[in-house]
């Protein structure tokens, strides 16, 4: 259903193109046909006047074309549609919560970033995923309380992947993920949780002007990109009622919170070991079922150095594609 979905929607959007593109052509030739009305010879005028007349049915035909189809598209999507408000409110008031944190190489951030994590209501712990880091990470993240666990396959996405897992062997009913290098705030875990009432796991967004430090390593670069790879999982998974199964506008964020009994579903089919991780188990999630809603949370300057898609422009175009790649044919 969702590759018919798929089909239609690029079918609609190839005949809003064309049809801005008849509309633009349309301005063209009348402004050209005014400008040289008086001194053009009347062949030309009356070939003109026949482009004139053939823009003039782009313009008309291709617009209430596009609008029947996306009508129709949304009363198919309208029968289709069943009540997804469903209460899956946790069983207990106060929720054990186990909070993931990545860290490679980040002696400078981890220490903080633990004790921020483990002051937070709930909090029974803090593991520290250490991706063969060759400074005081893992000293660091212990003397603040955290328990550390190692993955040697390097990849952002073998650390997270291996810090889920270690997470599912806790008594927690809710998992945080987020990174150890000072980007993410502990207090967000309050914004993403109240959500799980609802929904099996919470993706936060780190698109919101009011919330972003303007020091981080967001700029226009990494937040369109990051909106146009989003808006292609939406599109992928597309639902013509609410434009898609969820709506999305960060494919990059890692700070999340899932259920445990969801994140069990899903844990056996997290594949990928890079950069892409984040849309991979967004995508995962969406195909086993999870329900999910994206929730603005804050977004600081990282400490320490980058090692990923925020250490230059070229790393973020190389991750970009990478997750434009694994959208398009996962
Ligand atoms: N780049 C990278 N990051 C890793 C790796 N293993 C774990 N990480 C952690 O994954 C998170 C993302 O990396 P980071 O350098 O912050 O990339 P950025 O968020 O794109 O700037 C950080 O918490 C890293 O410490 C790895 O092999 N490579
Ligand atoms: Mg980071």
């Amino acid at each position: 259903m969702g590759k018919l979905y798929l089909s239609v929607f690029l079918v609609a959007v190839s005949i809003f193109l064309l049809y801005l593109l008849g509309a633009f052509a349309f301005l063209l030739l009348s402004l050209d046909a005014t400008f040289n009305a008086n001194l053009v010879q009347e062949p030309l005028e009356s070939m003109l006047n026949g482009l004139v007349n053939t823009a003039t049915f782009f313009v008309l035909v291709f617009p209430v074309a596009g609008v029947a189809i996306l009508i129709g598209l949304v009363f198919f999507s309208n029968r289709q549609y069943e009540d997804q408000l469903e209460s899956l409110q946790l069983t207990k008031l106060n929720p054990e919560v186990c909070v993931v944190l990545t860290a490679y190489d980040d002696e400078l951030s981890i220490g903080d970033v633990v004790s921020d994590f483990i002051s937070q209501d709930n909090v029974a712990q803090v593991i520290v995923v250490d991706n063969n880091s060759t400074d005081a990470t893992e000293s660091k993240a212990i003397g603040a309380g955290a328990t550390v666990t190692k993955e040697s396959k390097q990849g952002y996405g073998n650390a997270c992947i291996k810090g889920l897992r270690e997470a599912l062997r806790t008594n927690a009913s809710i998992v945080i993920l987020a990174e150890g290098d000072g980007t993410f705030s502990g207090s967000d875990m309050r914004k993403l949780i109240p959500y799980l009432d609802n929904t099996h796991m919470v993706i936060g967004t780190r698109t919101m002007k009011e919330l972003v430090s303007k020091k981080s390593q967001l700029d226009w670069f990494y937040l369109w990109g990051n909106l146009f790879l989003a808006k292609l999982v939406q599109i992928k998974f597309f639902d013509a009622r609410h434009f898609g199964r969820v709506r999305l506008t960060d494919v990059g964020c890692t700070m999340r919170a899932i259920r445990t009994a969801a994140l069990r579903k899903i844990i056996d089919k997290l594949t990928v070991g890079g950069h892409h991780f984040s849309p991979h188990m967004i995508m995962v999630g969406i195909k086993q079922g999870l329900k999910m809603v994206e929730v603005p949370i804050t977004f600081k300057q990282r400490i320490g150095i980058s090692k990923g898609a925020g250490k230059d422009k070229w790393t973020a175009t190389k991750v970009g594609l990478k997750m434009l790649w694994h959208i398009l044919t996962y």
